[in-house]
């Protein structure tokens, strides 16, 4: 080995050793939290959502073609007292293989356990659907979610068909008749099975108002879920 290359191999071991890694920054949390998972493809406005619900430009909100939200980001609602405990988590999208819904479950799995010292449960994951979408890959999470029910229940618990809401969105791009006849088709489809099961659809009307709705009503069943098991406990 030349003179050179051992001194820059010293010097790469020297700097590895004396790198000091910062601890990144663990968000906490509490039992009381209500933690909102959101998933779905690139576009279909998860981020805006969180922008509408927080009130703020905290996500970043993708105007180009490409996928905007690079991994898991979370936002708490600071300024409804009503949504106060509610945490709000960015997903990077999916994209068309067949393992991409499953690979994002994953990280939400191994980011739970990381961050929470406790055992939280998801309080709900939406899964966001563009009803303007007039053809649905059949491999998708939100079109298939039944496939995905083992890592729904890793996150949400046994019951977790009753904590997912298939949220709907841009219902501005497309005629009133043609979107609720793609939704009619959808929930007797491939969603029936899961609303059978317990789980919900929201139109999601792209308002703070909307936005809050739906956490409202997330918000609400976790606090009653939470009473019912404490007093069986
Ligand atoms: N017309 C219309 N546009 C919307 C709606 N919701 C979101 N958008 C727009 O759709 C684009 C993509 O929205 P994002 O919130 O970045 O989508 P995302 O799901 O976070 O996408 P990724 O981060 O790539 O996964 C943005 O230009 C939004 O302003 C809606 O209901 N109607
Ligand atoms: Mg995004």
């Amino acid at each position: 080995m030349c003179f050179l290359s051992q001194l820059f191999n010293r010097r790469a071991r020297e700097s590895a050793r004396s790198t000091v890694h910062a601890p990144k920054p663990v968000p906490t949390f509490t039992e009381n939290d209500i933690i909102i998972v959101l998933v779905g493809p690139s576009g279909a406005g998860k981020s805006s959502f969180i922008n509408k619900a927080a009130g703020s430009d905290v996500a970043g909100v993708g105007h180009r073609l490409f996928p905007s939200t690079g991994g898991i980001k979370t936002t708490r609602i600071t300024n409804d007292s009503k949504l106060s405990n509610v945490v709000l988590v960015d997903t990077r999208s999916f994209d068309d293989t067949e393992n991409s819904g499953a690979r994002v479950l994953r990280d939400v799995f191994d980011w739970l356990n990381e961050v929470c010292q406790t055992n939280i449960l998801l309080s709900a994951i939406l899964c966001f659907h563009r009803i303007s979408d007039n053809r649905v890959a059949a491999n998708h999470i939100t079109v298939d979610p039944l496939k995905h029910l083992f890592m729904f229940r890793k996150l949400c618990g046994n019951e977790a068909e009753s904590r997912i809401v298939l949220t709907t969105t841009m219902w501005d791009e497309v005629q009133e008749r043609v979107g609720k006849s793609r939704l009619v088709e959808l929930e007797s489809t491939h969603w029936k099975t899961m609303i059978e099961r317990g789980s919900t659809t929201f139109r999601y009307w792209n308002t703070q108002e909307s936005a809050r709705e739906l956490l409202q009503m997330v918000a609400e069943q976790t606090v009653q879920r939470r009473g019912i098991q404490s007093s069986l406990s």
